[in-house]
């Protein structure tokens, strides 16, 4: 291996050596531990240390850095005191995650470091995120963001990538390209030559690192580094390097050719630099010796720190608490002056006078610049707010639900706008995934509404009509509402705005232009989880949200005799149960009415809660009532008939008669 030591002085070249020398040993301590029970997984970087420690080196404490499972030297070299990363592979209180999630699986503010998602491909998109937060604050700084070659198949990395390019990202992208996947070799994972070379599709810039050589590695990543923070623009680095041992420990290396290992393990990165430090007089034996002393008494007095924490307790108010962020909802209350509009109008206004309020809210969205988005509801924004805050994308969801993401670990807010709600399948892993679970996993927060236009009623097929809440009832950490009026449309999307955990914003697009409703003119909010009750009465119980307040409010105009108590839920997650309780035990008889298809919606659950806790109220079966269980159909006869309105009457006026 040829080292050049160029302008680098001696104090670099030893941190350069004991940055890689600290993860190395305690890697080793660490495979003891590992085949003594006493940790559960290792994913190793033998071999690999050169990469992790020589980029972290050549960025500033103040950037962020997104590393993946194999980078032990990212951490170690942004000084995390170790006790505190023995703990966390411990399960343990004073780990990141006190026990929630394993491994290398956290991010900290404090360290500038932002963990990975066992999905892996996401990361890439978060980093994105926070490089446009420096950009659009004209911070001249860099992201650096890892993934190995394996998942550089994944759809996330070419949405990742093709963003950067268009907006001109100052993201360093690192691939360690360490000749395996899990055990796939990279004939079987890609058919090019490099992957460096796929920059060129991207419009970007590459390089070719020897991942090996810390001083290439080194000097390398700080000279595109400077580069980047004068002039921001992505750069994409293959680093070419080798994977020494098992994809995990378990897994082993049996699919590695012999030949391979051998040739490798003379590239041992250590290895090669101590030699050459010897030869240049940087280093003696003496002090190698020295530094490992040091390193090893350091490894394990903050391993017997870990090893005397008690195991974490498990405390239920706690674990529920932490799923979200804590949030002090503000009531701002409606001026008296309003104006009588449409539900569209009503969204945007809402999101025109946030954007006024939240100098660092961007909206993100297909088309929804110049063009104002499909449905018009940014039109006119672009004068007022300019470009860089009404972004249009390419099409590439999963891509922008994560740099969203990203923008809010950097400290800005985020509302995305799917073109069609149905279109959220292609942006879902970060949402229920990245998104939902931050904050429980290192409470990190995840200030991001995403707008879907929904529903059905307007013959637009399975593609663009779905309403698709239940996907997303389910996922603990996301926060759902589902306005029916335009008054309610504008205050709660205000308050969706202003709550710092992910909320999914279902706009029914069949409401769009045909409902109006007095919005008060200025600003306001409206609370979560407070449900509306448009009607009182005494004889039955109906409960729904959304465009299903408008077909029950025809329904009854039919039969004025029905006296029916009525609950608009407006939000979903969190759900007012009370409300339906209190309504029920007034009544004894509830109908429940959903869009959605019957299985799995939310009326089933509010329907078993009503049976748990007030049975003894009822003087009837509570009643579901939803669409057909078939994808949406285009045709009129076919959509009116899957639709639940036709068979909600019939329903109604049986239980009402019971
Ligand atoms: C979406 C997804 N698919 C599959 C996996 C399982 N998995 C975890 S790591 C891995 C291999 C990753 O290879 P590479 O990206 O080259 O990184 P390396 O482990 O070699 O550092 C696989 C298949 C996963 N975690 N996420």
């Amino acid at each position: 291996m040829r080292y050049h030591i160029g302008d680098l002085d001696e104090q670099r070249l030893l941190d350069l050596y004991t940055g890689m020398l600290k993860p190395r040993m305690i890697e080793e301590k660490m495979l003891i531990l590992l085949r003594q029970g006493k940790i559960s997984k290792w994913f190793s970087g033998i071999g690999q240390e050169a990469i992790s420690v020589g980029v972290t080196q050549a960025l500033k404490e103040s950037e962020y850095i997104l590393p993946m499972h194999r980078n032990l030297g990212v951490f170690t070299s942004r000084n995390i005191p170790l006790h505190r990363l023995f703990a966390q592979w411990q399960g343990k209180q004073s780990g990141f995650t006190q026990g929630r999630d394993r491994s290398f699986h956290f991010g900290t503010q404090e360290y500038k470091i932002v963990g990975m998602i066992s999905h892996l491909g996401p990361q890439l998109g978060v980093a994105d995120g926070i490089a446009l937060a420096d950009m659009l604050r004209r911070k001249k700084k860099v992201t650096a963001v890892f993934t190995g070659e394996g998942a550089t198949s994944e759809g996330d990395f070419h949405e990742a990538l093709n963003v950067a390019s268009v907006w001109n990202l100052p993201v360093l992208f690192c691939i360690e390209n360490n000749g395996y996947g899990l055990s796939t070799p990279t004939n079987e994972q890609y058919n090019c030559e490099n992957l460096a070379d796929r920059a060129k599709g991207y419009g970007m810039e590459s390089r070719i690192i020897d991942g090996n050589n810390i001083l290439e590695v080194y000097a390398k990543v700080d000279e595109l580094c400077k580069a980047i923070r004068r002039r921001p623009r992505p750069v994409l680095v293959e680093f070419k390097t080798f994977r020494m041992r098992g994809h995990e420990e378990a897994s082993g290396t049996k699919y590695v050719p012999e030949k391979l290992m051998k040739e490798w393990a003379k590239k041992d990165p250590i290895a090669n630099y101590e030699d050459f430090l010897l030869e240049e007089g940087v280093l003696t034996p003496e002090k190698i010796e020295q530094l490992k002393a040091d390193i090893s008494e350091e490894i394990n007095e903050n391993l017997d720190k870990a090893f005397e924490e008690s195991p974490v307790s498990f405390d239920e108010i706690k674990e529920l608490n932490d799923v979200y962020q804590s949030f002090q909802y503000q009531e701002v209350k409606p001026n008296s002056e309003t104006k009588n509009i449409r539900f569209v109008d009503a969204i945007s206004e809402g999101l025109e006078q946030s954007m006024y309020r939240h100098n660092e809210l961007i909206i993100m969205g297909q088309d929804i610049a110049d063009y104002g988005g499909v449905f018009k509801i940014t039109e006119g924004f672009v004068p007022k707010f300019g470009k860089s805050r009404v972004r249009n994308t390419p099409i590439c969801e999963s891509g922008i639900v994560s740099a969203a993401m990203g923008l809010s670990i950097n400290g800005m807010k985020a509302v995305v706008e799917m073109q069609f709600a149905d279109f959220v399948s292609s942006g879902f892993n970060p949402i229920v995934n990245y998104l939902a679970k931050v904050h429980y996993r290192w409470s990190e927060k995840a200030d991001v509404v995403v707008r879907m236009p929904c529903g059905g009623g307007v013959g637009a097929g399975p593609f663009h009509s779905q309403t698709n809440e239940a996907w997303f009832t389910k996922t603990p950490g996301l926060r759902v509402v589902y306005p029916s009026s335009p008054y309610d449309a504008k205050g709660l999307l205000n308050t969706a705005i202003n709550d710092p955990n992910p909320v999914l914003f279902f706009e029914h697009k069949g409401l769009y232009r045909s409902v109006y409703g007095d919005v008060p003119t200025d600003y306001y909010t409206l609370p979560f989880g407070k449900a509306n009750v448009v009607k009182e009465g005494k004889s039955i119980s109906i409960v729904t949200y959304g465009a299903g307040v408008h077909w029950a409010l025809e329904t009854l105009q039919k039969h004025p005799e029905i006296d029916a108590d009525f609950i608009d839920l407006r939000t979903l997650q969190p759900l007012d149960i009370e409300a339906v309780f209190a309504s029920v035990k007034k009544t004894g008889k509830l109908i429940i009415l959903q869009e959605d298809t019957l299985f799995g919606g939310i009326a089933s659950d509010i329907s078993a809660m009503v049976m748990e806790e007030c049975f003894q109220y009822l003087d009837a079966p509570v009643k579901r009532v939803g669409s057909l269980e078939t994808p949406i159909p285009f045709a009129k006869a076919l959509e009116e008939n899957y639709l639940p309105k036709k068979r909600f009457e019939q329903v109604l006026l049986d239980l009402y008669t019971y």
